[in-house]
Formats: C-alpha cells, sequence, structure tokens
C-alpha cells in the first residue's frame, strides 16, 4: 500500500464520562470539569462522528477509571489488527483490559504491550503504514519497541519520536492525511517530521493542533478561529467542537475515540 494512502473509517468506539472525571489527572490549571457539559460535549463530539458516517460505538461509563472517557490512549487500531496498551499513569491501568474486551468484538487480531514497556497511544500518530512514537512521561522506550516489533510483523513500521515536556505526542502534531500534519511551531521544527506539509497552529492556538481527520473532514475544538481558518485554507471541511471539559484534564479531540 502506498504509505500516503487516505484511509476510510467507518466505525469509532467512545465512552462516557463518569461522575468521577473530577479527579482525572490534569496539568492545566484551567479548573475543575463540569460533569453535565461535559456529557453535552460528548453527545456532541457523538453527533459529529455520525453525521461523517460512523458507526458510533458508546461504552457505559466507569466510575473506577476517572480519565476513561480517553479511549484513544489504550489501544491503537490498525486496518489488520489492534494493539492493546500499557497506560503509563497508574490510575489509569486496567483502562486497557475493558478495551480489550470491546476490540476483541471487531478485530482478529489483538496484540499487546507488556510491562516493563509503557505506551499511552495518544503518543502514537499513524500516518499511512507508518507509526510515529512520543517518547513521553506516559511511553518508555520499551514500550516503543515492542510496539515497532508488532507492527513490523504485520508489515508496518515506526519510529521514535522525542517530545519533550508535552503529554503525548499528539498534544503537538496530527496527522490530516495527504502528507500533510498540522502542528504546533515547536513540533512543527522536529526532524522527524520534515518530509510533512505543515499548517502551523499560531501562538496562542497550541490545544487546536490536536485534531481528528476522519474521511476527508477534520474536527478542530472550538474556539481556535486562525487554526480554523488555517486548516480551512489548506482544503478540508472544518467541524468546530466544544471540548473546554475535556481540556481542563489535558485531554484533546483525538483522544476522545478509537476510530477504525
Ligand atoms: C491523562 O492525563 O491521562 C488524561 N487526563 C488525559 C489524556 C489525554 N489523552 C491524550 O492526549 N491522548
Amino acid at each position: 500500500m502506498d504509505p500516503f494512502t487516505s484511509r476510510k473509517f467507518s466505525r469509532a468506539i467512545i465512552r462516557r464520562p463518569c461522575r468521577e472525571m473530577i479527579h482525572g489527572i490534569t496539568s492545566a490549571g484551567l479548573g475543575i470539569p463540569d460533569y453535565h457539559l461535559a456529557l453535552q460535549q460528548h453527545k456532541e463530539y457523538e453527533r459529529a462522528l455520525r453525521s461523517l458516517g460512523l458507526e458510533v460505538f458508546v461504552l457505559e461509563s466507569d466510575y473506577r477509571y476517572p480519565d476513561s472517557a480517553f479511549v484513544e490512549d489504550v489501544a491503537l487500531c490498525t486496518p489488520g489488527m489492534a494493539v492493546i496498551t500499557a497506560p503509563g499513569a497508574a490510575s489509569r491501568k486496567g483502562e486497557e483490559l475493558l478495551m480489550e474486551r470491546e476490540l476483541g468484538k471487531f478485530y482478529e487480531h489483538i496484540e499487546r504491550v507488556e510491562e516493563p514497556g509503557t505506551l499511552d497511544a495518544g503518543d502514537v500518530m499513524m500516518a499511512g503504514n507508518h507509526y510515529y512514537i512520543g517518547i513521553s512521561g506516559r511511553t518508555n522506550h520499551e514500550g516503543a519497541a515492542q510496539l515497532i516489533r508488532i507492527l513490523e510483523r504485520y508489515g508496518m513500521s515506526g519510529e521514535k519520536v522525542e517530545i519533550g515536556p508535552m503529554l503525548h505526542l499528539k498534544t503537538g502534531v496530527s496527522y490530516l492525511e495527504n502528507e500533510t500534519v498540522v502542528a504546533a511551531e515547536m513540533m512543527s521544527r522536529h526532524p522527524s517530521l520534515s518530509g510533512f506539509r505543515k499548517i502551523i497552529v499560531p501562538e496562542g492556538e497550541e490545544y487546536a493542533a490536536n485534531s481528528v481527520w476522519i474521511n476527508g473532514a477534520v474536527l478542530l475544538p472550538d474556539g481556535f478561529p486562525k487554526t480554523a481558518e488555517k486548516v480551512q485554507a489548506a482544503g478540508y471541511p472544518v467541524i468546530p467542537l466544544p471540548v473546554s471539559e475535556y481540556q481542563k484534564l489535558d485531554g484533546g479531540l483525538s483522544c476522545m475515540s478509537l476510530r477504525f
């Protein structure tokens, strides 16, 4: 397959936030999320996925895991197999087992990253058959090396990307297919990303570097007009979505779903 062949997603998995989300991990300093507003925003997110033709599977909230609405971190969905991750934050360990059960309904082949490897899939950016894997506070070298070995067994490839103090790789860069990324200034200069056309997020709008390409359109967080304009000018229809309550927990749009 051409490494830059655009894929088409037909399904998504999301998990409703739980009331305990107010105890989720955060460094944002934006205050405590409003659970009811978060639920509304989640439903809007779900509607947007459906409007793009996806069949959406909505998992029940799980009070044991305050961060469990951020489903993207606990699994990586590739076209031929899924990888269950080994979450890098202690309070999130166990979320991946819940997701393994769900993905077993869709995937014949399921692989696992195992400790001492740790990996949050928020650190994994898929570009065709090649995967960029951020080395972060959540994803260690061992976890990334395991993932690369798994990908290679299935005819794909991966490389490690040092990301510095950011939470996850995709906090600062998202792949919009067509050899294009939207990236925060700092990430846009990263040597690993030199081959991509770049849409650089203006200063003050860094949060919008986490966006989601779905079947030609781009979901962007609401309230970042300059980025929206740039993404639109690059030829993508943009769907702005309010996700303020997730931002308060360091979560971006991409973390809120698994698309496959
Ligand atoms: C966490 O710290 O794990 C959650 N509060 C936010 C996770 C966001 N996930 C992501 O960026 N992929």
